[in-house]
């Protein structure tokens, strides 16, 4: 396995996850994140013994951070084979409390970090004939939940976003799928990983393994969504 993929939100949590399990796997990868905590997941990962592993502080929401998180590395591993667009922010809260500033931030990362990213990869994707692009969306992409309406809108959007995409270009070999996940134990919304009530959860090895099933499914084949829920998780269906 010589591939390489650009993960972002790979500080922590899912998107570390799925950088590991890519990187135990042979993959080279580029890791993304928004704070200094990318640069020690590196180490990290460097120190389990994986080698070309890049990382970028950037924002997934910043056109130029993306345009240089992916030209450098490109230039670096040769091609891009995956995209795996994890990062996201979570806010949970009845409507008439929801301020425009955090209406945008959650805009802007969840939504327009999903389009920056895919936009840019799209190009080289189409040279060399062939990519993989996974998004992490959600559950809640799907179906709404009280005081989601911010957070479910985005993964929705997110939802019909992929949709369109996905038959946009698979004519140029390109799959394009999401992976819906259920209760996940990371540091999503302001949580912490390996806390006590979120024992029976999904674990953000778990979603690795489903990153890893669309990125090394067949090339004839595209995956356009996966849906995985903790089993003690009742959902609406
Ligand atoms: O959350 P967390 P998860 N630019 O908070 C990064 C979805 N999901 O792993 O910026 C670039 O542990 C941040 O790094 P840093 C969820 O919506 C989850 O659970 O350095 N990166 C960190 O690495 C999201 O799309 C659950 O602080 C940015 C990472 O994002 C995905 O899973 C359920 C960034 C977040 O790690 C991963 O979330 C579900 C930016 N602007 C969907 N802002 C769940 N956990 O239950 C943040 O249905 N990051």
């Amino acid at each position: 396995n010589d591939q390489s993929a650009i993960i972002t939100g790979a500080s922590r949590g899912i998107g570390k996850a799925i950088a590991q399990k890519f990187a135990a796997h042979g993959a080279k990868v580029a890791l993304m994140g928004s704070s200094e905590q990318i640069y020690k997941t590196r180490q990290e990962l460097e120190q389990e013994g994986y080698e070309h592993i890049l990382a970028f502080r950037a924002d997934v929401s910043n056109e130029n951070d993306v345009d240089h998180v992916v030209e450098t590395t490109n230039n670096a591993f040769g091609k891009v084979d995956i995209l795996v667009n994890n990062a996201g922010m979570g806010l949970f809260k009845p409507v008439e409390e929801i301020t425009v500033e955090e209406w945008k931030k959650l805009y802007e990362v969840n939504v327009q970090g999903v389009f920056l990213c895919t936009k840019k990869v799209i190009p080289i994707m189409k040279m060399q004939k062939f990519g993989t692009i996974i998004t992490i969306s959600s559950d809640v992409g799907r179906y709404s939940i009280p005081n989601g309406s911010l957070y479910s809108s985005t993964k929705y959007a997110v939802q019909g976003f992929m949709g369109s995409v996905s038959q946009e270009v698979r004519k140029y070999g390109i799959r394009a799928g999401t992976i819906n996940p259920g209760m996940v134990d990371t540091y999503f919304n302001e949580t912490k990983q390996g806390a006590p009530e979120k024992k029976d959860w999904l674990k953000t090895e778990d979603i690795a393994d489903a990153a890893v099933y669309l990125a090394s499914a067949p090339k004839h084949m595209v995956i356009d969504e996966l849906q995985l829920h903790p089993l003690i998780q009742h959902y609406p269906r």
